[in-house]
């Protein structure tokens, strides 16, 4: 271990996380015997997997997508549900340490609180909530998408008196919900999951809602060793295919028709084919024109609202959870996946209070007062989502060339090279980043795809004696007008979401994500090809 008080030779790369980015890092760069090692805060891998643990957490992407292409890892490993729960994923996480005997160059707990690079060795001086700093020639963040929780200012919330967590910050040996009266504040992905699970156990559960998810349906199924969803023998090319895929899932296909010149009986039912496939195949694996032409976005949208009406019994829920008009264009929010969620609402021990009209005025020791009704509760959980994209990074004290740090280089406009370099912050390389598809892309695949390119790069350095790379600013600035214009193309500017970064009081709106996996990859190989056109190499 690198201490404060010995100058131990540098690393050629630290990597910062964990999860799947970090951990493919680590694997690869391992590989091309780079001396790497990998600083994560947490007690054990598995990034956001290592956290989450709130009741109902589970992933979003269908298997075998949501798992590494390496052979060595798939040709033992089953998975015994379509959609596994955080337990399923640690036990992956579990079976990956053997297998590629990953612990061995991570430091756990951890915690990297600040960067600076010395120009004098071209280093970076890396220091960690112990005070100790290590040194590396290359930084590599890979700090996911969702490492800074977001709380709102909710008057009061100190007072509380019972469990109040953030689902982001369960406690790990759980809270216990059975008869309890629980008060979930959020419907996002972690708030439906969490509603899901806790309506059928909570004497009482109040759920205050700012936005109706547009969830949908999960078509969860059990598996076993026969009934994987793609045998072993079939794996290499799905995982091929996989790589080149839209958002990283291989089997999400948009029909190349648009919705709007195919007839009412045919578009239905090829919405009805993608709803019974489940998952995310309603968001893209439908019609192409639907991120972008707003009347076959109203197309989709009411399909999906006509699904959730037709399961709930009150006439008012029904306008609550599925509007006949949207609040924003569908998928222009990230959908989650639900199983029973509309069906706990029909309870009657579930109630559902829409915060637009009766916001939360403050919290109190015994519960939540909104629209003068003081709501009582033994637990409270906060799904109040993250400062996505960025909180991450900007939460670290990282300073480059000029003296600042990235939040100050950034506050009036997030601006990055292909979302993976900064200029001002030569040899730090991120993976999973802001204007990077991140949010869009299947997390494992992204983990692979751009981090076989983080890794080319770093090979092509080390190859040409390159002890110095760093994005010009003139590159920057044409990624980030880039990413602007795609947004202006797009629905997505309309909603208040966090890819628009609209979710945090504050915080700039923008674009955080580019939505487009093959042209970003496309992009991403032509300035590889170029000799790494927009850095500059020393
Ligand atoms: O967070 P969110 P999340 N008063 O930001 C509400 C990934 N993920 O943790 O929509 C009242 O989506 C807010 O309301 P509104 C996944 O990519 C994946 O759920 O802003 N409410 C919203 O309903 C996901 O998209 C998985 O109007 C307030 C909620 O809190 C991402 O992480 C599981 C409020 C926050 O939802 C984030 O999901 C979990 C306020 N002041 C997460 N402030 C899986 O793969 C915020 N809200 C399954």
């Amino acid at each position: 271990m690198v201490g404060s008080e010995e100058r131990e030779p540098a690393w050629d790369v630290l990597v910062i996380g964990a999860g799947f980015s970090g951990l493919y890092q680590l694997h690869r760069l391992r590989e091309e015997g780079f001396n790497v090692h990998l600083f994560e805060a947490g007690a054990d891998i598995g990034g956001i997997w290592h956290w989450n643990c709130y009741p109902g957490a589970r992933v979003d992407s269908h298997v075998p997508n949501y798992e590494y292409s390496l052979e060595t890892v798939w040709q033992d490993w089953n998975w015994s549900e379509r959609f596994p729960d955080w337990k399923e994923l640690r036990r992956y996480f579990a079976h990956l340490d053997a297998k590629l005997d990953l612990s061995r160059d991570i430091s756990f707990g951890k915690r990297v609180v600040g960067a600076e690079f010395d120009e004098s060795t071209r280093e970076w001086a890396v220091t960690t909530a112990d005070a100790s700093i290590a040194r590396a020639r290359f930084l590599v963040p890979c700090l996911g998408f969702a490492a800074k929780a977001y709380v709102p200012d909710f008057a009061g919330l100190d007072r509380f008196e019972g469990p109040c967590h953030h689902t982001g910050h369960w406690p790990q040996d759980g809270v216990d919900l059975e008869g309890k009266r629980v008060g979930v504040i959020g419907t996002g992905a972690s708030g439906v999951q969490v509603i899901q699970e806790t309506g059928p156990i909570a004497s009482e559960l109040v759920v205050f809602q700012r936005t109706p998810n547009q969830a949908l349906a999960m078509q969860q199924r059990a598996l076993d060793a026969g009934s994987q969803p793609v045998p072993n023998d079939e794996l290499r090319g799905y995982f091929r295919t996989r790589q080149i895929s839209g958002g990283g899932i291989a089997d999400i296909v948009p029909d190349r028709r648009r919705a709007v010149d195919v007839d009412p009986d045919e578009r239905d039912a090829v919405f009805e084919a993608a709803w019974q496939r489940g998952g995310f195949h309603f968001w893209g694996g439908t019609f192409s024109d639907i991120s972008m032409d707003e009347t076959a976005n109203r197309m989709a949208y009411a399909f999906w609202r006509d699904k959730v009406r037709a399961r709930l019994g009150d006439p008012t829920l029904r306008e609550k959870l599925a509007p006949t008009e949207p609040i924003h264009p569908f998928g222009t929010k990230r959908p989650s996946l639900e199983q029973t969620y509309y069906e706990v609402y029909n309870q009657d021990n579930v109630t559902l209070v829409d915060v637009r009209e009766t916001p939360i005025e403050e919290v109190t020791e015994t519960g939540v007062v909104a629209g003068a009704h003081h709501y009582q509760f033994d637990v409270l959980v906060l799904a109040t989502g993250f400062d996505s994209g960025t909180g991450g990074l900007t939460q670290i004290d990282i300073r480059g060339t000029q003296g600042c740090t990235m939040a100050d280089f950034w506050a009036d406009g997030v601006k990055t090279h292909l979302g993976i370099a900064v200029p001002g912050f030569p040899n730090l390389l991120m993976l999973y980043g802001p204007q990077s598809p991140t949010a869009f892309w299947n997390g494992p695949t992204s983990a692979e795809v751009q981090g076989d390119w983080v890794v080319d790069c770093l090979i092509h350095m080390r190859d040409n004696g390159v002890t110095r790379v760093e994005a010009t600013d003139a590159a920057a600035e044409a990624w980030s007008e880039h990413i602007r214009e795609i947004a202006a193309g797009s629905l997505l500017p309309q909603a208040d979401s966090w890819y628009m970064g609209a979710n945090v009081p504050g915080k700039r709106r923008e674009l955080l994500f580019h939505p487009g996996v093959p042209d970003y990859m496309k992009r991403c190989n032509a300035i590889a090809a170029k000799g790494y056109d927009g850095f500059e190499c020393a």
